[in-house]
């Protein structure tokens, strides 16, 4: 049984409700403008921004606060390209053979394919992972909890602190990605989760055309 950590004082200061009001208007329009970008340029982001939002990543909620995540920055061309090569190798399994055709038509309207240049030409690839266990200072093994909710927090908040930063991103999921353990060098517990590819729009990129769904749709408010 561990010790009970010391308990302190919260550091919090309430604003006016028009203030929230305000706050809350204020984020979601900048939120709104997020969008997924695959049309990535090569302009070079400074190591501190990947640093403070990583950081911020780290500051998200996790099951009995074992942090199961492990952030894996990669920023060599030779290793960018190996991932690359590696991650069109699954798609390309995955858009001929694996992906039922319910699947491929779901896709078909964002005009996705095997290639993924922008694993190459993005200055920033941040390598997810997540970890099923962690151990102590000792080397004794512990077992983390809600690993898949803890880890999906983080990475939502380190996209929101790369908009906020005024960078781009994309979420990259290559299925399956065990190829990653072995090209970053991870243990076989830690499970690759995602890539988040950043940085800025190439000139003139586009995006498609897509809306979210209306908050009368998505709020079931129950008094
Ligand atoms: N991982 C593939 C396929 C893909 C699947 C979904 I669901 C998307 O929203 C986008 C892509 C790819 O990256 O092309």
């Amino acid at each position: 049984m561990k010790t009970k950590y010391p308990f302190i004082n919260l550091e919090y200061s309430e604003v006016s409700q028009d203030e929230m009001i305000e706050r809350s208007e204020c984020f979601y329009r900048k939120m709104r403008e997020r969008r997924t970008v695959r049309d990535l340029s090569n302009k070079i982001v400074p190591m501190s921004i990947i640093e403070n939002v990583i950081a911020t990543a780290g500051t998200a909620p996790s099951g009995a606060n074992m942090q199961p995540w492990q952030f894996i920055v990669v920023t060599n061309s030779v290793l960018k390209n190996k991932i690359r090569v590696e991650a069109e190798k699954e798609e390309k399994e995955f858009y001929e053979h694996r992906a039922s055709q319910e699947w491929l038509d779901a896709l078909a309207p964002l005009a996705t394919d095997q290639d993924k240049p922008f694993l190459e030409v993005a200055p920033i690839l941040i390598v997810i992972f997540l970890k099923k266990f962690s151990y102590t200072s000792e080397g004794k093994r512990l077992k983390n909890y809600y690993t898949s909710e803890s880890v999906g927090i983080a990475t939502g908040l380190l996209i929101t602190a790369l908009h906020n930063a005024g960078l781009v991103t994309l979420t990259h999921t290559p299925s399956p990605m065990k190829f990653l353990n072995t090209l970053l060098d991870r243990p076989k517990e830690e499970r690759p989760y995602m890539i988040v590819v950043a940085g800025y729009p190439a000139q003139n990129a586009e995006v498609p055309d897509i809306v979210k769904r209306d908050i009368s749709d998505i709020l079931t408010l129950i008094d």
